[in-house]
């Protein structure tokens, strides 16, 4: 059984101390407390990070050490080719997830890159989609 990768783009180590109107009260690392009691048994390896070549990394280590992806990508969603090539190597499903509904938000946040290699899309349930999105991982990869 191999563990499940949860990566989180830039910014969102500011998750619960911003925009809360938006994003919500609650932390990143609150977040990845709910991941991990989602997955149960199933591994979790949860990352953060603002730089766009530390996320390609985790997607290569992904490629033969995880079973499925969840990716909230932040603002790299709309603007990285770097992490589409990256994902479109990893042979396992891809959840993308967004705490709030991108599609009402602002123009600029409407045309995901990610999107064109993601098996599902996840918006909109704010923070506590994070655990939906782990359980439909488990779903998806089955007892591999
Ligand atoms: O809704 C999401 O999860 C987003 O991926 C969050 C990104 C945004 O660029 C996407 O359009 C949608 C922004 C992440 C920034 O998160 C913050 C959290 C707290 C305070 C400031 C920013």
């Amino acid at each position: 059984m191999k563990p499940i990768f949860v990566l989180n783009g830039p910014n969102l180590n500011r998750l619960g101390k911003r925009e809360p109107e938006i994003y919500g009260h609650t932390t990143l690392a609150e977040v990845e407390a709910m991941c991990r009691e989602a997955a149960g048994e199933r591994p979790i390896r949860f990352h953060q990070s603002n730089i766009e070549g530390e996320i390609i990394n985790w997607i290569h280590e992904a490629i033969d050490e995880a079973d499925g992806i969840i990716i909230n990508p932040a603002a790299f969603t709309f603007t990285s080719i770097a992490i589409l090539d990256a994902l479109k190597q990893f042979p396992g499903p891809i959840i993308e997830f967004h705490i709030s509904n991108i599609h009402r938000r602002e123009a600029i946040y409407h045309n995901s890159l990610v999107s064109k290699i993601a098996t599902a899309v996840i918006a909109g349930l704010g923070p506590q989609g994070y655990p939906f999105a782990v359980r439909a991982m488990i779903d998806l990869v089955g007892r591999r």
